[in-house]
């Protein structure tokens, strides 16, 4: 027990403390993570890794960047939380940082990825009653197939994915589901009155870095305009520089401003962020919309005890801030095509490796193998021994997302760590 609170154990012990007292809701990479600083990790026995995976995009400014933790600091000595019953002297002054920042009239703060969709499908549903004129309770939001917007009981209820869904219903009505990238399949559904939202992953990330057509996101948003029906981003995993644009609705623009100059920007009518909203530091979410949307949530209709905290909108800025100074979208999109290139090399030289895709340093390759063989998993153990760690996605395809802060030389020295374990694998 004294070792336990000493905090002094070996990966071994560690391991098996939570699988002994944790619920087993997860199947982690054997590697017990106990310090990071930008691009590395460091294990419980002192090991430096690569990390490339950036806690799914949430680290894109690099472990524990100074800059955060020092807002992260300096507030938590001097107001940790007020609740929303009381103002606070940061909520106001981040709301008007975030919304100038992504150009909307207002933000809903929330705290994890989850909610602030949960924050998005009420806001929707309540502008379409009253807004649209949809009758009471008939409100549909069109969502694609292999979706990943989070774990409640209302999002799992649109999942295909068994495995997020099975056992855990009844489910939540009012969600018809159409194939990812299939613009006809949208304007069918979009020809139902009902029809209140289009909610979607720029890049679907879960399903494997799903990357659709150049034009099928600004072709969504254009097709839901026509029909009065609401376009609605999750860009939790793909927002904040991830894939080389400050949005990955900004397209093809790797300025640090979302604007309209781009011929492939489309502008969310409900933008939902989380993750990288810290730089992992916290769990901070926010969803954007103009007035005539967001003006329809009054006092007492939706909220969060720890939503809008002072600590949340000191780290929000900060992070913000480091995203903007430090240049990540473009480092982000030089980068990526640097490393895309890199595994198309790689490619012609193996069989085990069939495709790589992704947008800026969210990418995945695709193992020649079938989706519920080990061979991902062993590349990901044996790119964990040589240094480097990396989590496979719907069996047989590896995601790779490092912080945004990486320099050039460390990204080639992450592929000749890929490299190397592709060309020494065996089966
Ligand atoms: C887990 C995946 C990634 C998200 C999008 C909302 C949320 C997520 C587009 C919810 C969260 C996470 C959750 C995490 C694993 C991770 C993930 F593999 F499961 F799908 F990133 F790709 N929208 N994604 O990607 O945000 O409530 O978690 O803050 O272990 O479930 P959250």
């Amino acid at each position: 027990m004294a070792d336990v609170m000493e905090n002094k154990l070996t990966s071994q012990q560690a391991i098996e403390l939570e699988d002994k007292h944790g619920a087993h809701n997860y199947h982690p990479l054997p590697v017990v993570l106990d310090r990071g600083e930008g691009v590395f990790v460091w294990d419980v026995e002192g090991k430096r890794y690569f990390d490339f995976l950036s806690a799914y995009s949430a680290v894109n400014q690099g472990h524990c960047h100074p800059r955060i933790v020092k807002a992260m600091k300096d507030q938590a000595e001097k107001l940790c939380l007020t609740s929303r019953a009381f103002y606070n002297s940061v909520l106001g002054r981040y709301e008007k940082y975030i919304t100038e920042y992504f150009s909307y009239d207002k933000v809903l703060p929330m705290n994890t990825g989850a909610e602030a969709v949960e924050t998005a499908i009420k806001l929707c549903r309540k502008w379409a009653y009253e807004k649209k004129g949809v009758p009471s309770n008939a409100a549909k939001i069109i969502v694609c197939g292999e979706n990943f917007h989070g774990r409640t009981t209302t999002i799992i209820s649109f999942s295909s994915d068994p495995d997020s869904k099975g056992n855990f219903g009844p489910y939540t009505p009012g969600f018809v589901s159409i194939p990812y990238n299939d613009l006809n399949a949208l304007r069918t559904e979009l020809e139902d009155p009902n029809v209140a939202g289009f909610l979607v992953e720029p890049i679907q990330g879960e399903a494997g870095v799903n990357t659709p057509a150049d034009d099928f996101i600004q072709l969504a948003a254009k097709a839901c305009k026509e029909k009065n029906v609401l376009f609605i981003a999750d860009e939790v995993q793909t927002g904040i520089a991830r894939t080389g644009s400050l949005l990955a609705v900004c397209g093809n623009c790797s300025c640090e401003n979302h604007c309209e100059r781009q011929s492939t920007y489309a502008r969310p009518d409900i933008l939902i962020l989380g993750k990288a909203l810290s730089g992992g530091s916290y769990p901070v979410s926010a969803v954007l919309a103009d007035d005539d949307v967001m003006m329809v949530i009054k006092p007492g209709e939706h909220g969060s005890t720890f939503g809008g905290n002072p600590i949340a909108g000191e780290v929000a800025i900060a992070a913000l801030e480091v995203v903007r100074d430090e240049n990540l979208a473009q480092n982000a999109r030089r980068l990526g095509n640097i490393f895309r290139a890199e595994m198309r090399k790689l490619i012609e030289e193996t069989d085990l490796v069939t495709l790589v895709r992704g947008r800026g340093l969210l990418n995945a390759i695709i193992v020649n193998d079938t989706p519920d063989s080990p061979t991902a998993w062993n590349i990901c153990v044996e790119l964990k021994n040589n240094g480097l760690l990396a989590k496979p996605t719907h069996g047989n395809i590896i995601r790779f997302a490092p912080p945004l802060v990486m320099t050039e030389d460390q990204l080639m020295e992450c592929v000749n760590i890929i490299r190397k374990t592709i060309l020494e694998h065996r089966k």
